[in-house]
């Protein structure tokens, strides 16, 4: 598999890399740490390795270097398509370089051979009450595949640390494989009370695939939407809630289904990747009370009546970017090309153009942008998903591409287990008591 060829042509090199930063310069200092970052979410503290992904504070995320532009520009299309391909993006984080054509294609047929879900995993699913969240469908459905992990089975067997990173691709182009399967299932079942295995068609690309097992009846269109939307909630870099959970848990060399199960477990909290559903709710909230779009100073007021309610205005801010989210960007040209005229599309414009001024005059938030999610759930409502507690499960799709480039990437440079100290307040409050002292 061209995967398995490209990556181990790179890992002497790298390996030495990592040796050498390990062994002769581990003593050079890359960053302090405040009281100020431990009392607050260990935030901007440089201590995780990843070259998968960097997001800058003021330009947002680059997927190995690439802008999200250019990522959209230079990866390999469907034909007659203008979203590219998921299996070249997978490409581009798994190797670090732009695809051809047939090195995507490669992946997405690595993809189609192992689709296929077990049928206990369906029938587990069934089971299920029907008031069971989608994101724990998902996270059952992983887990109960956990059983087939190709990493436990030859850990157990014996293993050199050299070898880890080869079943750990092997895992993760099984769950890449699956989870849209899965997603999809989960979608018609939960809300449709479909009972049959999704109709996977080996002819089309992952988000063609996707579109048709969800059974969108825009399929070209939900097709490019599945794609922009895979692609950019792939990777974020590594500190964010779900790629950390991942790869903490697989730094304990739990294999990826344990690792990937965690990551979604910190997805579905609301501050991280149920914000696109809360902030969709925020917007149909807003035609409600207004009958429509409203004017600039309803919506002025009706912000500041959020935030005086105690509650957070959702699709805005970040604790890293500092600058509208380019991938908030990318969802709102896709929907101003396609469907301007869209009431929910002009109500996030104009949110857009509303809200951070009230963040600024509130004078709280450190960033008064939107961030991703504060278009993506209107996407996905033009198109007929409008079952919001399904959209973490579609973020959850796309961050296991990211995840698992990551959890491998850490196996194949031999990463060790995670683990950051911790102190008491009092020894905080001496550090704090010691540098008050005179000199
Ligand atoms: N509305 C109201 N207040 C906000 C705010 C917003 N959109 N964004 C930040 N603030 C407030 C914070 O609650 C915090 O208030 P307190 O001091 O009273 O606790 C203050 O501003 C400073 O916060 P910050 O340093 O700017 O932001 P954090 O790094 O602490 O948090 C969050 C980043 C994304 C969690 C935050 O901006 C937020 O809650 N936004 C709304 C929810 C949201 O959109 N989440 C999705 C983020 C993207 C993501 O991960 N998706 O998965």
């Amino acid at each position: 598999m061209i995967l398995y060829e490209k990556i181990a042509a790179q890992l002497p090199a790298w390996r030495e890399r990592i040796k050498s930063l390990a062994k002769d310069h581990a003593e050079v200092v890359v960053d302090k740490v405040t009281v100020g970052q431990i009392v607050g979410g260990m935030r901007d503290i440089k201590s995780l390795l990843t070259d998968v992904s960097y997001v800058d504070s003021n330009e947002g995320i680059r997927f190995r270097g690439l802008s999200i532009p250019e990522v959209l520009k230079k990866l390999p299309k469907p034909r007659g398509a203008k979203i590219p391909l998921v299996g070249g993006l997978y490409y581009l984080l798994m190797v670090g370089e732009i695809p051809t054509m047939e090195e995507a294609m490669a992946v997405e047929d690595e993809w189609d051979k192992r689709a296929e879900i077990p049928d206990y995993v369906y029938k587990m699913l069934k089971t299920m009450p029907k008031d069971a969240h989608p994101m724990i469908l998902l996270n059952l459905a992983v887990m109960s595949l956990e059983r087939n992990s190709a990493f436990a089975r030859k850990y157990r067997e014996g293993m050199k640390k050299d070898e880890y990173w080869e079943p750990a691709l092997e895992d993760s182009l099984d769950l890449t494989a699956k989870i849209p399967v899965i997603a999809a299932f989960i979608y018609r079942y939960k809300y449709f009370g479909e009972k049959k295995k999704p109709g996977y068609n080996v002819k089309l690309d992952y988000g063609a695939n996707f579109a048709r097992m969800m059974k969108i009846s825009d399929k070209k269109g939900y097709a490019d939407l599945s794609r922009l939307y895979f692609i950019l909630h792939s990777d974020h870099e590594s500190g964010n809630v779900s790629a950390h959970s991942t790869h903490l848990v697989g730094s304990s060399l739990s294999d990826i289904y344990f690792a990937y199960s965690a990551g979604l477990s910190g997805l579905a909290g609301p501050l991280h990747g149920l914000a696109n559903q809360e902030c969709l709710a925020w917007l149909l909230e807003v035609i409600k009370r207004f009958d429509g779009v409203p004017s600039r100073d309803d919506l002025y007021k009706f912000a500041w009546d959020t935030l005086n309610s105690g509650k957070v205005i959702p699709g805005y801010g970040h604790a890293v970017l500092r600058v509208p989210d380019p991938r908030f960007t990318a969802q709102m040209e896709f929907a101003k090309a396609r469907f301007p005229h869209d009431d929910l599309v002009r109500l996030a414009d104009m949110v857009f153009d509303v809200v951070p001024t009230v963040l600024k005059e509130q004078g709280k938030a450190k960033n008064p942008a939107p961030n991703v999610d504060a278009i993506s759930g209107t996407l996905q409502y033009y198109y007929g998903v409008r079952e919001f507690d399904f959209y973490t499960v579609l973020f959850g799709v796309g961050r296991a591409l990211g995840v698992t480039a990551n959890y491998v990437w850490s196996r194949a440079l031999g990463m060790p287990i995670e683990r950051p100290k911790s102190v008491t307040t009092k020894m905080l409050e001496e550090a704090v008591a010691k540098s008050l002292q005179p000199l």
